[in-house]
């Protein structure tokens, strides 16, 4: 008998069905977004894990300027987006809580680059994320999600500069609800992680 028609299946290797599978992070302090991004731009159903926030949360978490939130990720979010016809990018988008944050090496282990989320109106809390997505070395964009609120006050050299962020370390503003804004940022990463790797290779 033909041996290649001897099994019920032939198995189809990986690149022919899924193209190329990138993991990109999405991190940020509590409330500020990462659960909505990766929903807006994930062309499957996320996979979530949001529970709803018990009295744990009381004095913990900063709700002031999110007060409709009710849940908190537990685990983390999971999405895909394609980014061209042959490369997907899988989102991890990290768990906000500090409680939670052991479960930060599976959403950073094998990260092409990292979202950092900021929310101008509480900058420090995205500053574990930021020294953590530094001290794995990832390249990482930093978005400001505007959160309907037009800031007049801080331009993106002034979040900048609280960050103290590297120069060349691309900095935007987005709305997380939004699908094309998302999109953007995550060209963006893309984009950088790109410019990085010539540079290496012009250093080399
Ligand atoms: N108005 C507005 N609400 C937002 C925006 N991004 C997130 N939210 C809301 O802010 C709350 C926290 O968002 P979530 O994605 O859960 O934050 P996470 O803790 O970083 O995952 C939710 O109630 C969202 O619906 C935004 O850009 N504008
Ligand atoms: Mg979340």
């Amino acid at each position: 008998m033909d041996s290649a028609t001897s099994y019920e299946a032939t198995r189809v290797p990986l690149p022919q069905t899924a193209g190329r599978g990138v993991k990109v992070a999405v991190a940020g302090g509590f409330g500020v977004g990462k659960t909505t991004f990766v929903g807006a731009v994930s062309e499957i159903t996320p996979l979530r894990t949001e529970a709803e926030m018990t009295a744990a949360s009381i004095g913990t978490d900063d709700l002031s300027a999110t007060p409709s939130k009710t849940t908190t990720t537990v685990a983390f979010d999971f999405g895909r987006a394609a980014l061209t016809e042959s490369t997907v990018l899988y989102l991890f988008g990290a768990p906000g809580q500090d409680r939670f944050k052991f479960l930060w090496d599976t959403v950073l282990n094998g990260a092409l680059g990292a979202v950092v989320l900021v929310d101008t109106r509480r900058v420090k809390d995205c500053f574990t994320s930021l020294d953590r997505v530094e001290d794995e070395q990832l390249p990482y964009v930093v978005a400001h999600n505007v959160f309907d609120h037009e800031d007049q006050e801080h331009s993106l050299d002034d979040i900048r500069d609280a960050l103290q962020m590297a120069p060349g370390v691309p900095m935007l503003r987005c709305d997380a609800r939004d699908r094309q804004s998302v999109r953007g940022v995550l060209i963006a990463l893309v984009q950088h992680v790109l410019d990085r790797a010539a540079l290496r290779e012009a250093d080399a």
